[in-house]
């Protein structure tokens, strides 16, 4: 395929009914690596409802067609490119299919595949095909038996969803399994596992008093590093139980690990598959992030249970149905995990953390040539729309619900949705329609929230009255249609837009809030509903001029322009009693002194510090009142990628000086506080990943970092030195050895060398460990005499580096040309030639993984003048050599 010829587009406009349905499905798999025989017995007939069609067509890829039956008499097919057609079949029958599959040769990770010996599938959204000829779309929904043989020695254990009903040998050392799932479910999530494998086990009784079979299926090397999981699992079960009354329906819950693996993890029903990177942790090879992301991930698709798999999406327009669904329950649960309601500073750390990831990605997204709603009007490659704006603004859209309705509502509607749509293939609207019907509300313009692309804008206007004790707030909401009309989205009218306000009397106390007409004062954060294009809200019995504390925990995914002064934000800053607020206040501060520091540094001008930004930020470092994640959040500078972002012409190398500037004044003027907050914060004692100590470590090691920053690091040096050989956990050891790079780079001197040298040695038989040794050095800083580029490229001719492993390449690749702006977009070009090549490379094995690499060169447009060209012609020269409709379609459109 080249870029000339017409891809085909799928429409949700053009969604029609199946004209057949699968009942039952019998999958019988002689498993071998280099040719996997798969035989498909299904029962099918004429859909009722749908328009009725004489012809069977099935889709199906990469498969070698051996027979077809129906009931039981051979019968004639055609086959296509990707499909198989039979023409004149019966109303109802049983139709035998028997293909041929090559798992070792499927470098694509996507249907029936082999990794490190063993068998996986991953089949969401279209890897069934892959498997068996099929009506492949999750609106398909029909039960499974399945049997699988294989070699006893080199396949001892043989799993698939459901219960195992069936298991024995078989002549000539193989043997066999049996499973069979009670759960009809459409095609994307089967699942089937081969291999030497083995399991963490436990038995847990659920709340209506059944006991269940929990396991963990791993490598045997690494079955002390499953216990996080297992235990994750089980709080994830509890979770959903305590808090939406969801309890787990099968009698046996499996996750199994794998490092080959395109994405995170995947929910199939009652075989979990995951990507090693998401199950395993010991203190010595996972740090904070991968024990929180191991328990997120594991929640996430333990909920899938309920929210995907009982109730699934109709096509998939719809996957945020499931993904921003899901998302939010997660993020739910992460949050009551860390300490829950009791605790709102403590719940407020996981908001900041999944308010940045929505600003300086979803943001970015929707700003870019791949904009897109969250339920999408078309696609070329469903692959493509697994996206922050499906996932994460989904998950905010979901949010909103329960922002408008309350906790109680959120249930209420939660329980109509699964009360009318269990086992049915459903529309985000049903959803919609759910929670409005669930609670009496009308959410009909709420819909806009999936149909329309684009970060909303609002502007706020306050007056005070003092005579009248009146304060009036004037949201306008606007968006920025430039980008929506290059992209082709269409905008119809302003969004429902739920906006948390508070304000702050002269003491930095909330104020009681009434709204004129009210007979009594009320809380202290009120929903304004704004939903016309610009409302005003009118605050009675107000004393004193106060100061607004605008869209408190991100009421909402938009951007609020209001012009504070640097005072206020301060002020915000030191007393907002909305902790996300107050985190939002110092980054805005921030923000604003980096962006002016770039476009001085962009003139070529001299940088100079402002000093009126040191007193607030001195009171964050030594208030020891905060908790010290808060306190790490809030002194943080904003990345260089969202600051980039923020400007008229993204200038990588204009914001990397500005951000090192800042960050050197900090550590000069702070050195003696940052020495006893490293001192102050220390861990002894075992490791454990709670919010407290994970808060303890990122704090310590943020000092770590601004020291390391310093004309003289040798107390960086020294600290880090020690830390490096003392650790007893991942977090400490990775930030110390970060620590020692960065002070090489602001040196010259090689600092890092023996703790880089020795972190391989230690750990060169982990290989997630060994992706954090290509990670850390393909974000560290370049030096003119050495940039970052040419590491990577010697790293690219490593003997632990493969491209065809996707955790590997996400670590040297994406980690340069995603998280090390900087030096990815040097203006020699020499990051977007090596960006070229590894696209087109991994355009041949992986399409999957290819797409998203694409995607880091999608907005050049936003780019200065000099960085422009080079990027367009790296994109153009890719556009000629790939293959793939994922990468080919993400070049596409970004060439526009
Ligand atoms: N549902 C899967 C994602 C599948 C991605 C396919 N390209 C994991 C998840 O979101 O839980
Ligand atoms: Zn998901």
């Amino acid at each position: 395929m080249s870029l000339n010829d017409t891809a085909t587009v799928v429409r949700r406009a053009d969604y029609t009914l199946s004209s057949f349905l699968v009942d039952s499905v019998e999958l019988e798999f002689d498993l071998a690596p280099e040719q996997t025989t798969v035989r498909n017995a299904m029962r099918v007939r004429r859909n009722p409802d749908a328009v009725s069609e004489t012809s069977l067509q099935l889709v199906g890829e990469k498969l070698k067609f051996v027979s077809a039956q129906i009931d039981g008499v051979p019968v004639d097919v055609l086959i296509g490119d990707s499909t198989l057609t039979i023409e004149d079949v019966p109303d109802s029958f049983e139709l035998t299919l028997t293909g041929l599959c090559s798992p070792s040769a499927n470098t694509t990770m996507l249907g029936l595949y082999v990794s490190r010996g063993n068998f996986f599938t991953q089949c969401e959204a279209e890897g069934f095909r892959r498997i068996t000829w099929f009506l492949d779309r999750p609106d398909i929904m029909s039960t499974y038996t399945v049997t699988l043989r294989a070699d006893k020695v080199d396949y001892p254990v043989l799993l698939s969803n459901g219960n195992l009903v069936d298991h024995g040998d078989l002549p000539g050392g193989r043997h066999y399994a049996r499973w069979q799932d009670p759960f009809r479910k459409p095609s994307y999530l089967f699942a089937l596992v081969a291999g030497k494998l083995v399991a963490l086990e436990e038995r847990i009784k659920v709340r209506s008093g059944g006991e269940k079979l929990l396991q963990v299926w791993v490598e045997p090397r690494d079955l002390d590093k499953t216990r996080h999981a297992m235990d994750s699992l089980i709080q994830s079960i509890h979770w959903d139980e305590a808090r939406f009354g969801l309890e787990l329906d099968l009698d046996r819950f499996m996750i199994v690990a794998v490092d080959d693996f395109n994405m995170g993890a995947m929910e199939n029903k009652g075989l979990n598959i995951f990507n090693t990177k998401f199950v395993l942790a010991s203190p010595e090879t996972a740090s904070d992030a991968d024990y929180a992301n191991v328990q997120a991930v594991v929640g996430h698709e333990y909920f899938h249970n309920w929210t995907g798999n009982r109730v699934t999406c109709r096509d998939w327009f719809q996957l945020s149905l499931k993904e921003g669904l899901t998302v939010f329950r997660d993020q739910e649960f992460t949050a009551a995990m860390m300490g829950g309601d009791e605790r709102p500073a403590v719940r407020a750390l996981k908001r900041i953390e999944d308010v940045r990831i929505m600003r300086q990605v979803q943001f970015g997204e929707d700003s870019g040539p791949m904009a897109h709603s969250v339920r999408p009007d078309s696609y070329s490659e469903i692959s493509n729309f697994y996206t922050a704006t499906v996932y994460r603004k989904g998950a905010e859209v979901v949010r909103m619900y329960q922002t408008l309705l309350g906790r109680d509502g959120f249930r209420r509607g939660m329980d109509l949705y699964f009360q009318r749509h269990d086992g049915q293939a459903v529309t985000c609207d049903d959803f919609r329609v759910a929670m409005a019907d669930a609670n009496g509300r009308d959410f009909s313009q709420f819909e806009r929230w999936y149909s329309q692309a684009g970060t909303p804008r609002v502007a706020v206007t306050t007056q005070y009255d003092a005579t009248a004790k009146r304060y009036s707030v004037t949201l306008t909401q606007s968006y920025d249609d430039n980008n929506a009309t290059v992209v082709g989205q269409t905008h119809t009218g302003p969004w429902h837009i739920p906006f948390a306000i508070g304000l702050l009397d002269p003491y930095g106390a909330d104020l009681p809030l009434g709204l004129d007409g009210e007979s009594a004062a009320r809380e202290t954060t009120r929903i304004l509903e704004l939903t016309q294009t610009q409302q005003t809200f009118t605050f009675v019995d107000v004393e004193t001029r106060p100061l607004p504390s605008l869209l408190r925990n991100f009421s909402a995914p938009v951007i609020v322009e209001y012009d504070y002064s640097d005072d206020e934000l301060a002020f915000l800053l030191e007393h907002d009693s909305d902790p996300f607020n107050r985190w939002d206040a110092g980054q805005r501060l921030f923000t604003r002194e980096l962006l002016a520091l770039a476009s001085r540094a962009a003139a070529g001008q001299r940088l100079e510090t402002n000093e009126a930004l040191m007193g607030p930020i001195r009171r964050v470092v030594t208030d020891t009142s905060l908790a010290a994640g808060l306190r790490e959040l809030m002194l943080v500078l904003p990345t260089e990628t969202w600051l980039a972002e923020q400007m008229a012409e993204s200038d990588p190398a204009a914001v990397h000086a500005a951000r090192q500037f800042l960050r050197k004044w900090l550590a000069t003027s702070l050195k003696d506080e940052w020495l006893t907050t490293y001192e102050d914060n220390l861990t002894p004692g075992a490791y454990e990943p709670t919010p407290a100590a994970c808060g303890r470590r990122a704090l310590k090691n943020l000092a770590l970092a601004y020291l390391a920053e310093l004309d003289d690091p040798s107390d960086a040096v020294r600290l880090a030195d020690m830390q490096y050989r003392t650790a007893n956990n991942m977090t400490d050891r990775s930030a110390s050895l970060g620590a020692l790079l960065n002070a090489s780079a602001g040196t010259g001197i090689d600092f890092g060398k023996h703790a880089l040298d020795d972190f391989y040695e230690r750990f060169k038989d982990d290989p997630l460990v060994v992706d954090k040794w290509f990670a850390l050095q393909a974000m560290q800083r370049g030096t003119l005499q050495r940039p970052t580029v040419e590491i990577v490229r010697t790293l690219l001719s490593h003997p632990a580096f493969s491209l065809r492993n996707p955790n590997r390449a996400r670590a040297l690749v994406f980690s340069f040309c995603g998280a090390n702006p900087a030096q990815f977009h040097a203006a020699d070009g020499s990051g977007y030639s090596l960006w070229a090549e590894q696209v087109v490379a991994l355009d041949a094995l992986n399409p999957q993984v290819a797409a998203r690499l694409a995607r880091m060169l999608e907005r050049w447009r936003a780019y200065v003048p000099a960085l422009r060209e080079p990027m367009r012609g790296a994109l153009a020269a890719v556009a000629g050599q790939v293959r793939s409709r994922d990468v080919i379609e993400v070049v596409r459109k970004a060439l526009g």
